[in-house]
């Protein structure tokens, strides 16, 4: 009878939506509650996704792309409708430019009053459309959870990122029985397993393969460039691999710092310039040839290079025209090279004159940056500081601390500077540059990555779009003791 009473009684849309992100795996949710969200969140929460507030849906939003990068899953932000939504816009546009998946989900006016002026009106899907691989809208309760299944999907399918999904206040209020809810729920989660986190499915890439590992062999001063593509897709031991196989040296880009240990002998990053400029070949794996690695272009780089590019996204294979372009998960891909070379190995020799020229410059930066750094300088300049900071950070050990990154010098010369020696380690102001991403991050470092510590290194001006926040960090949803006792060490620069 208690059964019976419990699959009749009525559940409404904010329940609906709750079970359903917590149905598909959705396990925090970053946001700022208000008309007509409050109870989404609260249902969401008694679902089992803990949903952390903030104090701006700005951070929240950088919060829920990090989160999308950290945990490979999508980041959930939940905002109000109108000018929620607006500020929700910062976090969902980063989550794109950045390709890291996130779902941001915002309540919306009554249907039946559009157009008449209602409390914070606003046409959601047109403004949201620009930023969104999908921009979806529930025009009743029976549609949140196939959409909710299906925004999920399309955050992690191709190339990852911003989803958008409107529900209006009267669906929010709409009701069904819970046994409806449930097969509706049901049957959503079987048409996503069925289609929704299918991999896509790409031409076969044996020939781009054969040709790739040749390319490699052939040249005389290959070079591996890896991005924070191949970090989301958890691609550090295959490369690693690569590069301690065939001797090839390598660089990241600055979220893909940790991807091979900085500390590893074959990092080209002292010796950047050089690297990119005189390579012959380069293998390109999960990092776009945009402005963070000059267009692939003349001057920085030889107009003769050869450029096999790895990319999950055929257009951004079209776009770059690379020598070579290889359609596919960077993980996946690599490990069809690696496989390749290993019936044909090779291996560039340590005085190989390639290999040699890098190390060289590399040794010679790094003893200039460290005579530099041993210098004491007060007050402050901008290396004291992070050689304080990274000594601090090295002897934490294993598993590395989260560094978050942003400011103008700050980030430049930490980027130089901060050692990162495990993937996923540096959270930065990325593609876009976006400064007050600084608090959003560590509030995601600390719930995605709980047994790291998170190390912030702000600017004070990046620091300031979004301070308010650490009230989050350190009162409201970490333990106050424990972050207290971590924070060993609190420097302004
Ligand atoms: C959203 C956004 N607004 C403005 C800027 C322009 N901008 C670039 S760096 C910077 C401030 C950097 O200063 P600070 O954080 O103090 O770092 P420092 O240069 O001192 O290391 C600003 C405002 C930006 N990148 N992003």
């Amino acid at each position: 009878m208690a059964a019976e009473t419990a699959l009749t009684a009525k559940v409404d849309g904010s329940a609906v939506a709750g079970l359903a992100l917590a149905a598909a795996g959705s396990r925090h949710m970053f946001g700022v509650v208000g008309i007509p969200v409050t109870s989404l969140a609260s249902r969401a929460a008694a679902a089992g996704v803990r949903f952390l507030a903030f104090r701006n849906e700005q951070s929240a939003g950088y919060a829920a792309a990090a989160y999308g990068f950290l945990t490979g899953t999508p980041g959930l932000l939940l905002t109000v409708s109108g000018p929620g939504c607006v500020h929700g816009l910062a976090g969902l546009s980063h989550a794109t430019a950045n390709a890291w998946p996130l779902l941001m989900v915002s309540g919306s006016c009554a249907q039946p009053d559009v157009g008449r002026g209602d409390f914070q009106e606003l046409d959601q899907i047109a403004a949201t459309k620009p930023f969104a691989k999908l921009a979806v809208k529930a025009t009743a309760i029976a549609d949140i959870p196939r959409l909710v299944f299906q925004a999920l999907a399309a955050t992690v399918s191709g190339r990852p990122g911003g989803c958008y999904l409107d529900i209006p206040s009267d669906v929010l209020h709409q009701t069904l029985t819970q046994s409806e809810a449930d097969a509706l729920i049901a049957a959503a989660a079987a048409d996503s397993a069925a289609s929704g986190y299918a991999p896509p499915k790409h031409k076969s890439l044996d020939e781009g393969i054969v040709k790739a590992a040749e390319l490699l062999h052939r040249a005389e001063r290959p070079l591996v460039v890896f991005g924070k593509g191949a970090a989301y897709a958890r691609a550090e031991e295959t490369i690693q691999k690569l590069v301690d196989t065939t001797g090839i040296p390598f660089l990241p880009t600055p979220m893909g710092k940790g991807v091979v240990p900085d500390a590893h002998p074959l990092s080209a990053t002292a010796a950047r310039s050089l690297a990119i400029g005189q390579c012959d070949v380069a293998l390109i794996v999960g990092a776009r040839l945009n402005w963070l690695l000059h267009f692939g272009e003349p001057p920085k780089w030889s107009k003769d290079v050869k450029f096999i590019l790895v990319d999950v996204d055929e257009d951004e294979i079209e776009l770059r025209k690379p020598h070579l372009g290889l359609v596919g998960d960077a993980k996946r891909v690599v490990e069809l090279i690696n496989r390749e070379i290993k019936d044909q190995p090779f291996c560039l020799a340590r005085s190989h004159p390639w290999v040699d020229a890098i190390t060289k410059k590399s040794k010679d930066n790094v003893i200039k940056m460290e005579a530099q750094l041993a210098k004491d300088v007060v007050p402050f300049n901008f290396m004291t500081p992070l050689r304080i900071i990274r000594d601090a950070i090295l002897a934490e050990g294993s598993p590395a601390p989260i560094v978050v990154s942003e400011g103008a010098n700050t980030m430049d010369v930490g980027r130089a500077v901060l050692v990162q020696n495990e993937p996923r380690t540096r959270l930065d102001a990325g593609t876009w540059g976006t400064m007050g991403v600084g608090l959003g991050y560590c509030i995601a470092a600390a719930v995605a990555e709980p047994k790291r510590l998170v190390v912030a290194v702000e600017g004070d001006s990046g620091f300031g779009f979004s301070a308010m926040e650490v009230e989050i960090v350190r009162v409201k949803h970490l333990r106050r003791r424990r972050a207290m006792r971590k924070a060993k060490y609190i420097l302004w620069i």
